[in-house]
C-alpha cells in the first residue's frame, strides 16, 4: 500500500488530473470535457479504450474513455452530437485522497458559448473516484436559472476489449430496446447475453439490473443509478472506416456500454438538481 495521490498532470498536451488509490488503482481525467481517459486496476490493467487517432483539442471530442453527453444524447435534438459538455474545458474544483480512495470533482458552468447553443443557466459537476477495484463516475446537474429546462445525458463509456468478439454482456434479457442501426423500436431482448458480431447501436430502456461484461480472462461489473437507459455500441467494420478518429480495426478492441437518461428527458425546475452514476467494478 502507498499513499493515495491526486495530482495535476498533462495528458496528450492537455491539463488533466491523475488519481491513484492506495492499492495502486489509477484514473486520469482531462479537464477538457471532464473526460476520464484512463482507468487502471492495481495490477496495471487498462480497462478503458482510447483511440490512437483521437484528437485532443479545444472544441473537439475525444474518441475513447468516457465522454460526457450533456445536455443532449446523440443527435436527438438541435445541439451538436452528444451535446456540448465534451467540447469545453471544465474546472477542477476538488481533488482529494482518503485511506482507500482518490477522487476529483470537475465543474462546468453555463457561459456565453453554452448559452448561445442552449439558453439555460446550470452547474454540471462530474465526480470521479477510484477505490479498490471500482471506478465511480457521477454527473450532477443543477438548474441555477429562473426557468425550468430539460436535458438528456449519458456517460458514453468506451471499454477496452482484448477482442470484442470474445466478450459477452449479461443482464439485458427481457429488456426492450431501440435499434439505431435498423431504426426499429421496442425490440425484446431474448438473448441471455449480448455478443458483438455486427454493427450494434442499441438503446435499452429501463434497465435496472447490474450488467456483467465477460471476457475469457477477466470480467467487469457495470452498475448505473438514476440513468435508466443502457446503450450498447460497436461500429463494426464498415462504419469504423467512416469514423476518422478511430483506426479501421479499432472496433475490435472496444465496446461502449453507456449509462444514460435518454428516453425521458430529465426536467429540472429552478434550483432543482439531478444526478446519475455509473460504477465499473473490475473482476
Ligand atoms: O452512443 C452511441 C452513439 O450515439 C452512436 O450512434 C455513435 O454515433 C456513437 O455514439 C459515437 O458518437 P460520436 O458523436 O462520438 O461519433
Amino acid at each position: 500500500m502507498t499513499a493515495a495521490i491526486a495530482e495535476n498532470v498533462e495528458y496528450q498536451g492537455m491539463p488533466a488530473v491523475h488519481l491513484r488509490a492506495p492499492n495502486g488503482a489509477e484514473a486520469t481525467i482531462l479537464l477538457h470535457g471532464a473526460h476520464v481517459v484512463s482507468w487502471k486496476t492495481p495490477n496495471g490493467d487498462e480497462r478503458l479504450y482510447m483511440s490512437d487517432l483521437s484528437e485532443f483539442a479545444d472544441g473537439k471530442p475525444v474518441r475513447g474513455g468516457v465522454p460526457i453527453c450533456f445536455p443532449q444524447f446523440s443527435t436527438r435534438g438541435p445541439l451538436p452530437g452528444h451535446g456540448f459538455a465534451r467540447l469545453f474545458s471544465w474546472e477542477l474544483i476538488d481533488a482529494r485522497t482518503g485511506d482507500d480512495y482518490a477522487m476529483a470533482v470537475l465543474r462546468l458552468v453555463d457561459n456565453a458559448s453554452t448559452r448561445e447553443m442552449w439558453p439555460h443557466a446550470f452547474i454540471a459537476e462530474m465526480t470521479v473516484s477510484v477505490a479498490g477495484d471500482r471506478l465511480d463516475m457521477e454527473l450532477e446537474v443543477e438548474n441555477t436559472g429562473d426557468a425550468s429546462f430539460s436535458f438528456t445525458a449519458a456517460l458514453h463509456t468506451y471499454l477496452r476489449m482484448r477482442e470484442v468478439e470474445e466478450a459477452t454482456l449479461e443482464g439485458l434479457r427481457g429488456q426492450h430496446y431501440f435499434n439505431n442501426v435498423s431504426k426499429e423500436d421496442n425490440i425484446l431482448e431474448t438473448g441471455v447475453v449480448v455478443a458483438i458480431s455486427e454493427e450494434t447501436d442499441r438503446v435499452y430502456y429501463d434497465t435496472k439490473n447490474p450488467l456483467l461484461l465477460r471476457e475469457p480472462h477477466r470480467s467487469l461489473g457495470i452498475n448505473a443509478e438514476n440513468m435508466p437507459e443502457t446503450v450498447v455500441w460497436n461500429p463494426w467494420v464498415e462504419r469504423s472506416t467512416k469514423i476518422a478518429d478511430l483506426p479501421d480495426n479499432g472496433f475490435r478492441y472496444m465496446i461502449c456500454v453507456e449509462a444514460g437518461a435518454i428516453q425521458k428527458p430529465v426536467e429540472l425546475a429552478p434550483e432543482a438538481s439531478w444526478w446519475g452514476r455509473q460504477t465499473l467494478v473490475a473482476m
